[in-house]
């Protein structure tokens, strides 16, 4: 019963947010339901289509394009422009189709047999209306989505199994909204779990007990590993819209406070780690890092990393360039610095020391470094177009130790030397994936390794993005390209160690055949592939123990 108040409430909330457009009353001739339509120049787009524009919007756009459409990783997209960015109206239809249909070299993906002819078409006429308004949605809104559906005191005190849990794997299945837990040693799908719409990262409690998800609808469930078969035991919505949990790993606030990142209304709200009741949301909007009067409202909070040194957190709001360092320890009215960096903050991951912390500030084509016990900005390195690390990796050799970040706008990696002395927070080397172009999103090595492993999915070509490149990372160049292995296919994407160091995990998505390939990290052969009617395009992969411990 409880359960199913939580999905409406959910529902409610969505389409209220969603579905809410102003209209000029206009009857339209082809909308059955609804005799209203919005009508800009010569645009006229019915009611019933805002709404399903509005989705595919906030399903495939508003990550990049902001919620708001006033534009982020990609350009604004209003019908009077920004003053910076061409106004939608100037494009027209045919300009903006171009866009959809085959993308940018800046990293935006082709859209053409993704969307169909006619979302296309729709697409083009809802770009050049105004965007809906975004609604309220505060702690009142919140905490009517709270379920806790294991009270605490119902919770094993220890595991009913004799599974290793440290080497569970919670595997996103994106586009079916689950999310499953593999054990690592037998490779036995344990739980295919409901976690809500297009979930986007996992994260693990500091003891590893719990596994936490977030998703494109701003779900958080909190999934139990000690229970014989893993189960939800809590679930909240901290906002319409986000991409990032974290939770507190200080010593003695183990397991104790959850961070969420709100795409969508944007603020910072913390919550209780064994409930996920609600305790405060701090609003980020305000003025960007480069001095720039402009009050930026849809201030996003984009990744999030939990410092193992310090009781804070680090947010990283994307359209102010601000890295908020959020000390967790009153977290009702938690005390945040602003540090100011670069526009537009993304993706990042700590040093092998877990002292700084690197993040991209993507719009500005740079890696920005934090010294986080000190809250300090160290540095500030242009690397190259569009860097995207996901948290990045710290690989050693010859020349130090070094963080590596990919790029989405061109074939390079580079290498940032982290070490005290010469050369210190420069790029020391660069290299080359194979082929030509962007599209890369993700990087993994592990300290046992001797490899470097490297994803293109989003370059348009298939067979670019359908495989993998490994590097040695003593020379820094490609050992071996992996293609997909028989009966597989799709784009590659993301890696994730299992705890021993000696696997590879790679998901295959958005082909007709979705898989998770499990690698030997030495030979670089394929040890089991994991398919089947739920292994639904897989991307995000999390193994328990690097989780928790920030091993990448
Ligand atoms: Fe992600 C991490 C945002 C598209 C898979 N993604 C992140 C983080 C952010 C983010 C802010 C960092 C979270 C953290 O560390 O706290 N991602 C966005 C977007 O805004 C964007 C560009 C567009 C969108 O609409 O969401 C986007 N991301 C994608 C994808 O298309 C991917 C490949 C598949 C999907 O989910 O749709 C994807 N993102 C991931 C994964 C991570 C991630 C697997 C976690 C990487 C890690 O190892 O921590």
């Amino acid at each position: 019963m409880k359960k199913i108040s939580i999905y409406l409430v959910v529902l409610l909330v969505t389409s209220a947010f969603f579905f809410s457009c102003k209209t000029d009353k206009k009857p339209a001739a082809d909308d059955k339901t609804t005799a209203e339509a919005t009508k800009s120049d010569e645009v006229t787009i019915t009611d019933a289509e805002m709404k399903q524009a509005s989705q595919i919007f906030f399903d495939k756009c508003a990550g990049c394009h902001g919620s708001s459409r006033k534009g982020a990783t990609g350009p604004s997209l209003l019908p009077d422009g920004n003053g910076k960015d061409p106004a939608t109206k100037s494009l027209g239809a045919a300009g903006i189709r171009a866009f959809i249909e085959n993308g940018t070299p800046g990293g935006m993906p082709e859209w053409k047999g993704i969307l169909s002819d006619s979302e296309i078409e729709l697409m083009t006429r809802f770009l050049r209306v105004d965007p809906p308004p975004i609604p309220k949605f505060g702690m009142e809104e919140m905490k009517k989505t709270w379920n806790l559906i294991v009270p605490v005191a119902d919770r094993p005190k220890k595991p009913e199994h004799n599974r290793n849990i440290n080497n569970y794997f919670g595997v996103i299945m994106r586009d079916a909204g689950k999310v499953a837990i593999i054990d690592g040693d037998t490779k036995e799908k344990l739980a295919v779990l409901k976690t809500g719409f297009a979930v986007h990262i996992l994260r693990t409690s500091a003891s590893g007990r719990y596994i936490y998800s977030v998703g494109r609808d701003g779900r958080i469930t909190m999934i139990d590993t000690y229970t014989k078969v893993p189960t939800i035991v809590a679930e909240v919505r901290g906002a319409f819209d986000s991409r990032s949990v974290e939770v507190s790993k200080y010593k003695g606030y183990e397991d104790k406070y959850l961070v969420f990142g709100g795409y969508s209304p944007s603020h910072i709200a913390i919550m209780d780690a064994q409930t996920l009741e609600p305790l405060s949301i701090t609003p980020t909007a305000g003025n960007a890092c480069d001095g720039d009067k402009e009050f930026i409202e849809e201030a996003r909070v984009a990744s999030i990393v939990a410092s193992h040194t310090d009781p804070v957190w680090i947010c990283n709001v994307k359209e102010r360039g601000m890295v908020d360092i959020v000390d967790y320890t009153d977290p009702v009215h938690p005390k945040i610095e602003e540090i100011p960096a670069a526009r537009f903050l993304h993706d990042g991951g700590w040093d092998y020391t877990g002292r700084y912390f690197l993040v991209a500030a993507n719009a500005s084509n740079k890696i920005v470094v934090v010294d986080v016990p000190n809250k300090k900005l160290v540095k500030i390195i242009e690397t190259g177009i569009k860097p995207h690390p996901g948290r990045g990796t710290n690989i050693k050799n010859k020349l130090g130790h070094l963080w590596v970040t990919s790029h989405l706008g061109e074939n390079k990696l580079s290498f940032i030397k982290t070490d005290k002395g010469p050369g210190q927070w420069t790029v020391v080397k660069e290299a080359k994936a194979s082929g030509d172009g962007g599209g890369a999103l993700f990087v993994k090595s592990h300290p046992k390794s001797k490899h470097l492993w490297v994803d293109r999915p989003l370059n348009p070509d298939a067979k670019l993005n359908s495989s993998v490149d490994v590097f040695n990372t003593e020379t820094l160049e490609i050992e071996k390209t992996l293609h997909a292995p028989e009966g597989v296919d799709g784009r590659a994407v993301h890696f994730e160690y299992n705890q021993k160091g000696d696997e590879v995990w790679v998901s295959y998505f958005m082909g007709e055949h979705s898989a998770i390939v499990i690698y030997d990290d030495k030979t670089l052969k394929v040890k089991k592939i994991i398919q089947g009617d739920w292994v639904e395009n897989p991307t995000g992969k999390f193994n328990v123990y690097n989780t928790t411990h920030d091993i990448y």
